[in-house]
């Protein structure tokens, strides 16, 4: 019998940005007390939680003076092996401050676009100072409202120059194993967002000086508020060895960016996410990208934590049951007969009959197996 407690071999995450949310919203003030960034790494760490990810300033305020971010980073690294806890991304924030108001890589003034590199330099830095070896750029405003005042063709040009220049700074330090990855999300908090899908984000990247250094991190949630379906948004990157990491969470499609609890939409799509991960033995953190409702107070926040990995627990475990389903299995045995068959030689191919009525009468049985997936996750199953 399963026990969904975590540990660490489970590779669960959370952003530190996760647990200071303070349930602020457009419309109204916090609702809860921030936390202080190693607290929350002390605190992840005790609950079995594996790794944390970071803007680089969710640590080190990007004022500090260089002996301040000295000792918070040795404060960090001392708290990292008291609770056994890794860092696995480190980014940086480039959309806060008013500076950023109009982009941040793609902002026309120069001077705004080095800005951001070296925030982006300094979170690779600092990463690196945390041992950890992925850089995720979510730009947050490179985007636009005013299609009059923003050429996209330049935009795009801004941000293959931006990540080419920090790949250089990457290989010019000797980084070895150091990658960058791109976090695509259709809007907010701009109207659209350049690189708004994956397949945005992969025709980006096809361009780029190192393409093989860069990759994604896929976020249900903005998947979901693209109207697409998650489950095949982190499927084709991680077919092509280019799924850097994942952020796990819970959004109604087509709607603001909700970042609700793991689980708390969707628990069909959910289930294939945790079925992808499994199958295919993904060896990423299975990171969570989401906060607390804005009605959960700080203590209540902890009760979130659990629920995301309780729920990854629960899904991992009607995987196991799903694989081992005799009538589940049969139908994608049936279904999948012939499906190895190599291609024909165009000769062969050219020559051969086919028998369109037989193969268009074909049983598929995709009543019964949708059935049967509901009622696993019912729990009748
Ligand atoms: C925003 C988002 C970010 C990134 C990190 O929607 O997902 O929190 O994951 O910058
Ligand atoms: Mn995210």
């Amino acid at each position: 019998m399963a026990s969904y407690q975590p540990t660490k071999n489970d590779r669960f995450a959370f952003g530190l940005w996760t647990i200071m949310n303070t349930g602020r919203d457009p419309f109204g003030m916090e609702t809860r007390s921030t936390m202080n960034g190693l607290d929350v790494i002390s605190e992840l760490g005790r609950r079995h939680v594996y790794a944390f990810e970071l803007h680089a300033e969710d640590l080190v305020p990007a004022d500090a003076s260089a002996s301040d971010r000295d000792r918070i980073l040795a404060e960090a690294r001392r708290r990292m092996a008291d609770e056994n806890i890794v860092c696995v991304n480190c980014g940086a924030n480039v959309f806060s401050h008013p500076v950023f108001k109009d982009g941040a890589l793609t902002s026309h003034d120069p001077k705004v676009r080095q800005l951001a590199m070296q925030r982006y330099l300094n979170a690779i830095d600092i990463g690196r100072e945390l041992g950890c070896n992925l850089c995720d750029l979510w730009w947050g405003r490179d985007g636009a409202e005013v299609d009059a005042a923003k050429n996209p063709i330049e935009a795009y040009k801004w941000l293959r120059e931006g990540l080419n220049y920090l790949q250089g700074y990457i290989d010019k330090q000797g980084y070895i194993g150091h990658r960058l990855a791109i976090e695509p999300k259709p809007n907010e908090p701009r109207g659209d967002t350049y690189l708004p899908t994956v397949g945005h984000a992969l025709g980006l990247i096809a361009t780029l000086d190192k393409p093989e250094n860069c990759g994604l991190v896929v976020e249900i949630a903005h998947s979901r508020m693209a109207g697409l379906n998650a489950y095949h948004d982190l499927a084709q990157p991680l077919e092509s060895g280019k799924l850097f990491g994942c952020h796990l969470n819970g959004q109604k499609p087509l709607r603001y960016d909700q970042d609700l609890r793991f689980g708390a939409e969707d628990l069909k799509e959910s289930f294939f996410v945790v079925k992808l991960l499994e199958d295919h033995m993904w060896d990423g953190p299975r990171t969570f990208d989401a906060h607390a409702y804005r009605t959960a107070d700080r203590d209540e926040v902890w009760d979130f934590v659990e629920g995301c990995m309780r729920t990854y627990l629960l899904l991992k475990e009607k995987v196991r049951r799903f694989n081992a389903d005799p009538e589940i299995q049969a139908i994608l045995k049936d279904l999948r007969s012939g499906s190895a068959e190599k291609l024909p030689t165009y000769e062969d191919l050219q020559k051969a009959s086919f028998d369109w009525d037989a193969l268009a009468r074909r049983k598929l049985h995709h009543e019964r197996l949708d059935q049967l997936t509901q009622e696993l996750l019912l729990g009748v199953g």
